[in-house]
């Protein structure tokens, strides 16, 4: 396996997992790749949440704080929320375990622009990093690292830790190397200058990590797959979901104001996401680019259909049929894919100068599309906002999409008041869901009210949506976005009491 090691000085650091996992100490700052269930560590956080549970079980409580790109997989956070491990966790988040330790109160959880970790890590608000746990592909003579099958926030992390513990994973493709891009341009203000990308398939930085060789402290060598969950075909919602969409992208089109060719893509996971990239392969549009955080199976299928010219990401986020074609053909998919630090994928001067188009899923809308992508009434963390915000606020038109109702009807998507708020209305251009598209841009809140509730809400919701707007346009305090403030959160208070919205 050492030939993936190509580093001479660096042969003699390999070791256990274990005997890296011992070098972390209690209460440190760790640093860990991964995306999206791509390229996280998958020896070390195991063995360390071994280790955790032997100190609880001895009465010495251990628990360390944990950076990473964004989600991982059952080996990392799975497993150290399991032992008990996670004092604090940033930022993304969507292992059930450790939602229900936040949920619980026994994790902290800092949900942050995926964009903005970086910096702050740089700016020093976050405090000293201890160790950094990074993935890589492989080690070149020179000591360089090859990324492997997500970029994330590794550059940062391996700058700013004390001390480096490499996994060497040769699950991941060698020829994985050239797919990266790494920019070494950003800075701190006053010293801050633009970044030189201004077409989604530029490449500004070089193809591998750079790494104080003296820091590296431990190397493990695995063989271990990435979390590549089955990916379920698109339903008769998501389907009808996709075809509004691409409704409104033809009408656009027909009006000038969008190019034959759109505008750089970005484009959330799921079901939904993943039914509007499948439609674009039958859709009228071809030379798409994507500009976006993830490259899920939808992006390749529009990759292999020509549709799609080139798609720069941050990670992977696939099925383990899309892992397969991919890593069958890495040499050719290499050219028309760029993976990028997210500080850069996701850099809000960017996605406005490119001018992308935004596709994210949320939890709920209200009626005058104000948009909570995280937390369910209220207060219970989904997974987080993710790179949600970095495009929203940015983009050149910002969608939000999502079935109307959720838990079989119980939950109406579309409510009087959003009972938390990520996306604020002025950052929310287009509503949709399997009823209907909003196109609320250009329109005050009232008018957005009218039309989110006709076109979006569910017909079993429609009638009590219409009955809350039409009493607080009558009696609120003040008329410009009436609500009603001991009812707008009604809705989800009847929810918790009762188990449905409905009256
Ligand atoms: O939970 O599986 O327990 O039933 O939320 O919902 O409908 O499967 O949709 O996978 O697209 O996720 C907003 C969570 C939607 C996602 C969110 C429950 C629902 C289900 C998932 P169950 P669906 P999706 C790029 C951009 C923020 C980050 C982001 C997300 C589960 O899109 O995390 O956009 N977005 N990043 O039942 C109660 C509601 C609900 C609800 C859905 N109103 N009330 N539960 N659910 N709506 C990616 C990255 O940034 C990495």
């Amino acid at each position: 396996m050492t030939s993936r090691i190509a580093d001479p000085r660096l042969r003699s650091r390999v070791m256990s997992a274990e005997a890296a996992a011992s070098l972390i100490d209690n209460g440190q700052t760790i640093g860990m790749s991964g995306f999206t269930g791509s390229g996280y560590p998958k020896a070390v956080p195991m063995a360390l949440a071994a280790r955790i549970e032997a100190e609880h079980a001895a009465g010495r409580p251990m628990r360390i704080k944990i950076w990473t790109g964004a989600s991982t997989g059952p080996e990392l956070d799975g497993a150290l929320a399991k032992a008990n491990g996670i004092e604090l966790r940033l930022p993304y988040n969507s292992d059930p375990i450790a939602r229900e330790r936040i949920n619980k109160g026994e994790m902290d959880y800092l949900d942050m622009h995926l964009s903005q970790v970086a910096p702050m890590a740089w700016q020093g608000f976050l405090g000293p990093l201890d160790v950094a746990v990074i993935e890589v592909t492989g080690i070149r003579p020179d000591g360089s690292l090859v990324p492997s099958s997500s970029v994330g926030n590794n550059k940062t992390w391996l700058d700013r830790a004390q001390a480096v513990i490499l996994e060497v994973n040769s699950w991941q493709n060698a020829a994985l190397e050239g797919m990266h891009d790494i920019y070494y341009g950003t800075a701190l203000p006053p010293h801050r200058v633009p970044i030189p990308l201004v077409r989604p398939d530029d490449r500004i930085g070089e193809p591998v990590f750079r790494c104080d060789p003296d820091k590296i402290v431990a190397i493990v060598e695995t063989d271990a797959p990435d979390r590549n969950l089955p990916f379920t075909p698109p339903d008769a919602t998501a389907r009808a979901i996709a075809g509004h969409l691409l409704e409104f992208l033809e009408h656009e089109v027909g009006k000038g104001r969008l190019p034959p060719s759109l505008l750089p893509l970005q484009s959330g996971v799921g079901n939904i996401a993943n039914a509007v990239l499948t439609g674009l392969v039958d859709g009228p549009f071809h030379d798409l680019t994507a500009y976006t955080e993830v490259i899920q199976d939808g992006m390749l299928d529009l990759l292999d259909s020509g549709r799609l010219r080139v798609a720069s990401a941050t990670s992977f986020s696939l099925s383990p049929e899309a892992a397969a074609r991919i890593n069958a053909d890495m040499a050719r998919y290499r050219a028309r894919m760029i993976l990028r630090p997210q500080e850069i994928s996701n850099h809000p001067e960017l996605v406005r100068r490119l001018g992308c188009i935004a596709m994210n899923g949320l939890i709920e809308a209200d009626i005058y599309g104000n948009v909570n992508s995280t937390c369910v009434m209220g207060s219970r963390i989904q997974n987080g906002i993710g790179g949600s915000g970095d495009f929203a606020r940015n983009a050149y038109v910002s969608i939000f999409m999502t079935p109307s109702t959720a838990k079989g009807g119980a939950i109406s998507a579309i409510v009087p008041q959003a009972a938390h708020v990520d996306h604020i209305m002025q950052d929310v251009a287009v509503l949709v869901t399997e009823q209907g598209l909003a196109d609320l841009r250009g329109l005050s809140p009232r008018k957005r009210a009218a039309l989110v509730i006709e076109n979006c809400a569910h017909p079993d919701y429609r009638d009590a949506l219409r009955d809350y707007f039409a009493r607080a346009s009558a009696n609120a305090y003040g008329k410009h976005a009436p609500s009603l403030p001991a009812e707008a959160l009604s809705w989800h208070q009847r929810y918790i009491e009762t188990g449905t919205m409905r009256l």
